[in-house]
């Protein structure tokens, strides 16, 4: 009876009496529920995802040393996954999403493939590298946030003289969980190059799309939003809009076709939390991954401080509070399943633990 996932009601002293009817339906591959219920209806979220940071100045001397004992080409991505110690051997940040940094050097390509999970790049390092999307080009720049939208032929080529560096993040658990996954090599190392860079920003990056448009899938077509832009829309907010206790001035990245999240899987977020700003306790459904852009500052999880600066990652588990304090204006850059659960009808939030 140590087992929790006994149904409240059961009781103990009768269950001892039930042993040979348990074996007996087993062998037909049948399990009794109130035996197991607790496990599986629960009272609240219970996540094996553990409150984890990952600082830049850390991982960053691995991502080097990983230069030099295997090429891109070899490693298909050249990949350190952030692995939650909740979820040792898994390669997940959180219960549904994957991350890791990868790394590209002067001159290499990694590979043209397309899967069906769809992948959003944080760029962290470097400059003058590009990511291919069905058949276009963008070059990645610090803070930009680029999408790689489900089963899209891509590659990444690092064009300039030092290494690049991006935050992978992908819904790849949420395609497994549904075994809906397929994966496909391109038989070159790049996919052919059929609109000129900027196109898909002329597209639809201005407030304007071309008339007759009609979406094919549910990711925006804009794939790079770059930061200088982010930027610029977080300082401008900030000098008239209403602060938010919970979340300073935050905004989300979105679909201009539609309106909606940028992804139909994966939300996305940036946030100015100007110096000396405490935030109200806070918690949601949606297990988050945080990286900060600029600034200092610390994340409060029940009794873990992760004091942050540029290119740390941080993770906050479903359904426990956290408080940011800034320390200096400090920029923050998020990701989770949010919008996932929004669509299942799942998302629940908490605004302060009074
Ligand atoms: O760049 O396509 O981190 O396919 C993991 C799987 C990156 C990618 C990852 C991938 C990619």
């Amino acid at each position: 009876m140590a087992d929790d996932g006994f149904a409240h009601t059961v009781n103990p002293e009768a269950e001892k009496g039930r042993g040979e009817f348990y074996g007996r339906a087993a062998s037909e591959n049948l399990t009794p529920l109130w035996r197991v219920l607790g496990g599986l209806v629960l009272d609240q979220p219970k996540s094996p995802c553990i409150a984890t940071q990952w600082k830049w100045n850390e991982i960053r001397p691995y991502l080097m040393e990983a230069c030099n004992i295997i090429s891109a080409a070899e490693a298909e991505r050249r990949v350190l996954v952030l692995e939650n110690p909740g979820m040792k051997g898994e390669s997940r940040i959180t219960r549904s999403l994957f991350a890791g940094m990868q790394i590209i050097l002067p001159g290499e390509i990694a590979p043209a493939h397309r899967h069906v999970a769809s992948a959003l790049r944080f760029v962290i390092e470097g400059s003058n590298a590009y990511t291919a999307v069905s058949g276009e080009r963008t070059m990645m720049a610090p803070g930009d946030f680029v999408i790689t939208p489900s089963w899209t032929w891509h590659d990444h080529g690092n064009l300039s003289d030092k290494p690049m560096v991006w935050l992978d993040g992908l819904d790849m658990h949420l395609v497994n969980l549904m075994d809906a996954g397929f994966r496909e090599a391109y038989p070159d190392a790049s996919h052919p190059i059929k609109r000129p860079e900027g196109a898909a920003e002329a597209e639809f990056g201005y407030n304007l799309m071309p008339v007759g448009y009609e979406a094919t899938s549910q990711t925006t077509p804009i794939f790079n939003y770059p930061y200088a832009r982010t930027r610029e829309a977080l300082d401008k907010l900030a000098r008239f809009h209403a602060i938010d206790a919970c979340f300073g001035y935050k905004m989300k990245y979105i679909n201009p076709v539609d309106g909606g999240w940028a992804m139909p899987t994966i939300s996305t977020w940036m946030q100015l939390l100007p110096k000396d700003f405490k935030s109200m306790p806070y918690r949601s459904t949606d297990s988050v991954i945080f990286v900060c852009v600029e600034g200092n500052g610390k994340t409060i999880v029940g009794d873990k401080t992760f004091e942050w600066g540029p290119h740390d990652v941080w993770t906050v588990p479903s359904w426990q509070f956290y408080e940011h304090v800034a320390s200096t204006d400090a920029v923050i850059f998020s990701f989770s399943d949010r919008v996932a659960q929004e669509k299942l009808d799942f998302f629940r939030e908490q605004r302060g633990n009074a």
